[in-house]
């Protein structure tokens, strides 16, 4: 390839990109055996928490007043007023319609009737089917909620796996709520106190590797508010040294932090509620530095976090960048924080998970994530023509596939 077919490099790269299979390292989706808890379908799509917030902002409605509605009332008035009332330009909506056309619907009938139709006819495993054949992925990350007392049910039961969900622990009660989560692992039988005493530390690494051997998480996994630190005076910094790190060494198994959500910013949106803030990158330093066995993943909400993050993960071996979370799964900023970092970690990076929460997600979070990728590389990739460098097809697909499967399943297996 020369640099004077920049036109057929960007379509080499963008095909490539296309068509390698992601395996997607943080969602909220569930294998089918979860039953009601994989969410799905033109509904679910349309109530999003993302979309819920752009729709308070708009509609005569309070919170209260929304949340008492059906989750088809709800529904229909997003639509209506998101997408009839005004043009549907925000990223939230726009995957909306992503999803429908690459799945066949007529988007421009804007027939919300029709489009139930078509998912009412699909059941879960068929569904499971089209979404990951429709968005190329091979397997989900689910977020596994050992503190859910209908999750952890299924779990106590067992269920046949599928090998598309691949699971995940995550721990954010115990971290960020010692207190009450105390009270339910001494319910559950566990000789815990508030105060952490040995018994009660041994007693919390027990849980954990209990938990780690049921499910057989891929990685331990915790979000994290801007002002967490460490080192820190507080039950979540003891808690993560004498037993999240010390049970996922054992386990050989990674510590996921997502860090810089502000939960609760304006409480009645629920689950819509959240806020974004600075976070503590040399916490992350301290934590690579003093712990270089364990294994950390790293994502952060903050646009004014990412370069600072991607310089000190040059320094960390044992440290794996992942996603541009939430906030940031914007296109604008996903073309500058890939930029970012390609620029300054190569592609020994993760560049995107899709944090899916409807199974019907990943189809755009995947679709517009994969197109940037492509914009990105080729961009990179022609840069390199313009010094000589000759570059084939292989090498292109080789380089995908790092970054949307291998990155992750290597920092895993090493
Ligand atoms: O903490 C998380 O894993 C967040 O991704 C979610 O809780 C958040 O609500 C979300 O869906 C973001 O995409
Ligand atoms: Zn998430």
């Amino acid at each position: 390839m020369t640099a004077n077919t920049s036109s057929e490099l960007h379509k080499t790269v963008l095909k490539a990109v296309m068509h390698t299979p992601v395996v997607d390292m943080h969602t909220h989706l569930f294998a089918p055996a979860f039953g009601d808890m994989l969410l799905r379908g033109i509904d679910e799509l349309l109530t999003y928490h993302y979309l819920i917030a752009e729709v308070m902002r708009v509609a005569p409605i309070t919170a209260d007043a929304f949340y008492a509605m059906s989750k088809r009332a709800q529904a229909d008035l997003i639509w209506r007023e998101l997408f009839i009332e005004r043009s549907p330009v925000s990223e939230a909506c726009r995957g909306v319609l992503t999803v429908l056309t690459r799945l066949g619907l007529d988007t421009a009938s804007r027939n919300l009737d029709e489009f139930r139709g078509f998912f009412d006819a699909l059941d879960a495993r068929d569904h499971v089917d089209l979404a990951f054949r429709t968005a190329n992925l091979k397997a989900a990350v689910m977020t596994n909620d050992p503190f859910d007392d209908v999750e952890r049910g299924v779990w106590l039961r067992g269920f046949d796996p599928d090998d598309r969900f691949l699971p995940a622990l995550r721990i954010d009660p115990l971290l960020n709520d010692w207190p009450r989560t105390c009270e339910k692992l001494s319910g559950w039988g566990y000789k815990v106190e508030t105060t952490l005493n040995q018994p009660t530390l041994a007693a919390i690494r027990k849980f954990l590797a209990e938990w780690l051997d049921r499910t057989k998480a891929l990685y331990m996994a915790v979000s994290l508010p801007p002002n967490f630190a460490f080192p820190e005076e507080s039950p979540r910094a003891e808690i993560i040294e004498d037993c999240v790190l010390p049970v996922a060494l054992e386990y050989g198994v990674p510590f996921a932090m997502m860090m810089g959500v502000k939960r609760g910013v304006n409480p009645a949106l629920r689950l819509a509620s959240d806020g974004v803030g600075l976070a503590d990158v040399d916490s992350v330093v301290r934590l690579c530095g003093s712990f270089p066995k364990n294994k950390f993943m790293v994502t952060m909400l903050a646009r004014e976090n990412q370069h600072e993050l991607a310089v000190v993960t040059r320094k960390f071996a044992n440290l794996l960048l992942f996603g541009c979370w939430w906030f940031l799964n914007n296109p604008s900023l996903i073309d500058e924080i890939t930029r970012t970092r390609i620029e300054l970690l190569g592609l020994s990076f993760v560049p995107q998970h899709s944090d899916a929460r409807v199974l019907d997600h990943v189809i755009y979070k995947w679709d517009h994530s994969r197109r940037i990728i492509a914009d990105v590389l080729a961009d990179k990739y022609a840069d390199l023509l313009e010094a000589d460098w000759a570059i084939d097809e292989h090498e292109i697909q080789r380089d995908a596939q790092r970054l949307l499967e291998t990155n992750f399943r290597d920092f895993l297996a090493r």
